[in-house]
């Protein structure tokens, strides 16, 4: 198959675009290193450096004997998308290329405009680019368990049958993100659902939950395969954070009580998940929504496991309620449905102790790289946040 992968330069990209060239697929990587820049801009490096994605890409083909290309350029830019669909012909999109932080996106206005923009835009050019040339292809797009909230009631796989007054119908699931970065991925379900019911697009959307862990089958190959791991306060995920946490000796940060509930999969959960994503294709005009995640947890919870790892390793792990940064429940219900991936064959990599200690282990190797001025959360949800240095 020949599959793009937009955001090919990131912490989930790179690993997939690994996976699918591995399994001898024509694999095309397009990134405009937006990350990058905006981790400059906050001053936040991954734990580890990653090099150039030229590089990553070359070292891919000489060693692995493939024919991983390349293209370098910005999805906002239509003339830009236009060409990379043309040129590429995929039989399937795999589409990652976002701002994916939700306290990025609230920082100032200017974060959240342009997160917004970025995500919203880049999607509807590939939407209308798909149809000037390769209306037969599959977007698989990467969207968030946060798009739903935390609703009082349980969260469907992406539909609700609802009866009004006696009538029924079946209408994609009420949205109540929690930041302007979820909220970017709510528009863009429902401009891809309207290209699907008005134009005929086949499309998944992937409503992906919380991720954790560093390492694929590819990744731990060659150091230049290593993916981008965060554990900072704006782009590093909950789990990360606190393994690196408990690393050097600093506090585990739970945010408030601790009682917000999500759901978090293994990295490798996520390279098996758009697999049989792409290998099963949508329908012609078919907006099929796929809740992918493994597990349910607490922050609390997961804090707890976290500090148990440090205490085999021999560490002395404390668990600190700091004030949270963020506007959201923090004692809710949740019970969030997600059997279609497990139906199409998804063999789960759950969060053991023995994984728990595994990534442990792996971050105390790098613990000399951590900088500690960026673990604790300086993004307010509130107030509308501050002006950045970079506005003008
Ligand atoms: N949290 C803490 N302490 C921390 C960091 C986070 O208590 O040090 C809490 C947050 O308040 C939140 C939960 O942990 O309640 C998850 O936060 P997160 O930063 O791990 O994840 P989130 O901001 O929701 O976003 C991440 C990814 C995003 C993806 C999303 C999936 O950055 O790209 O879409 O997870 S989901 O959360 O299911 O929407």
């Amino acid at each position: 198959m020949r599959i793009l992968i937009l955001g090919g330069d990131g912490y989930l990209g790179w690993p997939t675009a690994m996976h699918f060239s591995a399994e001898g697929h024509q694999v095309t990587v397009a990134d405009n290193f937006a990350k990058r820049k905006w981790e400059l801009e906050q001053g936040i490096a991954p734990l580890l450096p990653i090099p150039p994605l030229h590089d990553r890409v070359h070292t891919w083909n000489v060693t692995n004997k493939s024919n991983m290309q390349m293209r370098i350029g910005d999805l906002k830019n239509a003339r830009f998308t236009y060409g990379l669909l043309d040129e590429v012909k995929p039989d399937a999109i795999v589409h990652y290329g976002e701002q994916p932080s939700a306290p990025y996106s609230m920082q100032s206005r200017a974060a959240a405009v342009d997160t917004q923009v970025n995500n919203v835009v880049g999607t509807l050019n590939i939407l209308f680019a798909m149809q000037h040339a390769c209306p037969e292809s599959h977007l698989v797009k990467l969207g968030t368990m946060g798009e739903y909230g935390t609703p009082n009631i349980d969260i469907e796989e992406g539909y609700l049958t609802v009866t009004h007054n006696g009538r029924t119908d079946t209408v994609l699931y009420p949205k109540k993100p929690a930041s302007f970065y979820h909220l970017s991925k709510v528009h863009d379900s429902h401009n891809i659902a309207f290209a699907c019911r008005t134009w005929g697009v086949r499309a998944t959307d992937l409503n992906q939950g919380v991720v954790y862990g560093m390492n694929t089958a590819q990744t731990e190959k060659n150091d230049k395969f290593r993916t981008s791991f965060h554990y900072d306060h704006v782009f590093g995920t909950v789990i990360n954070r606190f393994l690196v946490q408990a690393s050097i000796g600093e506090p585990l940060t739970v945010y408030g009580r601790g009682g917000q509930t999500r759901g978090f999969l293994d990295i490798r959960d996520t390279v098996q998940c758009v697999d049989l994503a792409v290998n099963t294709p949508a329908d012609e005009g078919e907006f099929r929504i796929f809740n992918q995640f493994t597990e349910q947890y607490s922050v609390l919870q997961l804090a707890e496991r976290v500090r148990q790892a440090g205490k085999r390793a021999g560490l002395s792990v404390n668990i600190s309620h700091v004030e949270n940064p963020r506007a959201e429940a923090e004692e809710h219900y949740y019970n969030a449905k997600h059997s279609k991936l497990a139906d199409l064959g998804l063999k789960a990599n759950l969060l053991t102790d023995e994984s728990i200690d595994q990534m442990l282990a792996t971050v105390l190797k790098h613990t000399d790289s951590v900088d500690r001025r960026n673990l604790l959360p300086t993004i307010r949800w509130k107030g509308g946040g501050t002006r950045p240095r970079t506005e003008s």
